[in-house]
């Protein structure tokens, strides 16, 4: 028996994001409109440093943000270091709806955020001012895996009608280059799906989650007859191989969550650390630990 709606989305904060797309699904909005507004939480939260408000800037002192969201019928829209935005995802899915496109970035999408009526404000918090200064001291880039427990939000959702959709927002790696854009806004390397068989996304370094190509595989496996387990686990393990001698490896963390057509879902991560929240009809909200490779 088919399990749905069912909503999954990574990290700790991924909980109260879930807990609001869950009620906006069971008060009747669509799909892309309960993913949103379940999104919009941690985007606007000071307190999650890796999303939206709040995140940390690049090693210029900005906060440069990545987002999309997908639906049923692959319409796709997407936004890449967009600053001065408080909604990122918002702005992804006017993408989708009123622009012929897939994908604006920088200053065009920020033209076209203005030109849809949103507000720009700055996005750097005093905290977040005082954590770039102190790492401006010796400026090194060095991703620390599993910031404070959380990282991108990724969901996806099997609705009410048995069709996915997903989204993903992010203020990026920190201390990033000015300019640098990661996988989350990217379809087929932070999110993917195909109506026809399932969905993934993924959380972490999105230099491994491009060069492989992530999300996209993960649903590949899932359409030739993987688990949802089985698939991410597997281009896990590929991302592994890609970069054992790599030099990324030293601070490489990936996570999948990937759902499909029956509700069946899962995690898997490289390393330890990684959770995903679930909610569905029969066990509400909750937290699941994921699998890994290594700790
Ligand atoms: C990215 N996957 O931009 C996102 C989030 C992140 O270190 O900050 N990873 O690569």
């Amino acid at each position: 028996k088919v399990k749905k709606p069912i909503v999954i989305s990574t990290w700790n904060h991924g909980l109260p994001a879930n807990k609001e797309t869950w009620k906006e699904l069971k008060a009747g909005k669509s799909a892309l409109d309960a993913i949103e507004a379940g999104m919009k939480i941690p985007e606007a939260d000071p307190n999650v440093r890796s999303v939206g408000y709040g995140g940390y800037p690049d090693r210029e002192g900005k906060v440069t943000l990545d987002a999309c969201i997908m639906d049923h019928n692959s319409n796709c829209g997407s936004v890449c270091f967009l600053q001065g935005i408080m909604h990122p995802i918002s702005v992804a899915k006017r993408v989708l709806q009123n622009t012929p496109h897939v994908m604006l970035a920088g200053q065009g999408a920020l033209q076209f955020a203005l030109s849809e009526g949103f507000k720009e404000e700055n996005l750097l918090t005093p905290e977040s001012e005082k954590d770039w200064k102190k790492w401006l001291e010796d400026s090194k880039y060095k991703p620390v895996i599993n910031i404070e427990n959380h990282d991108t939000i990724s969901m996806l959702m099997l609705d009410q009608d048995g069709n996915l959709s997903g989204g993903c927002t992010t203020s990026g790696a920190a201390w990033k280059m000015h300019g640098r854009v990661g996988d989350s806004p990217i379809i087929g390397a932070g999110l993917f799906l195909d109506n026809e068989v399932g969905a993934a996304a993924a959380t972490g370094l999105g230099e491994a989650v491009i060069r492989t190509a992530g999300s996209a595989m993960v649903v590949e496996l899932m359409r030739q007859g993987k688990s949802p387990f089985d698939a991410c686990k597997e281009i896990t393990e590929r991302i592994y191989n890609k970069h054992k001698n790599h030099k990324d490896m030293e601070y490489l963390q990936v996570g999948f969550i990937a759902l499909n057509k029956n509700g069946e879902h899962a995690g898997y991560s490289l390393r330890s650390g990684f959770n995903y929240a679930v909610s569905d009809d029969e066990k509400g909200h909750r937290m699941e630990d994921a699998k890994f490779k290594m700790s």
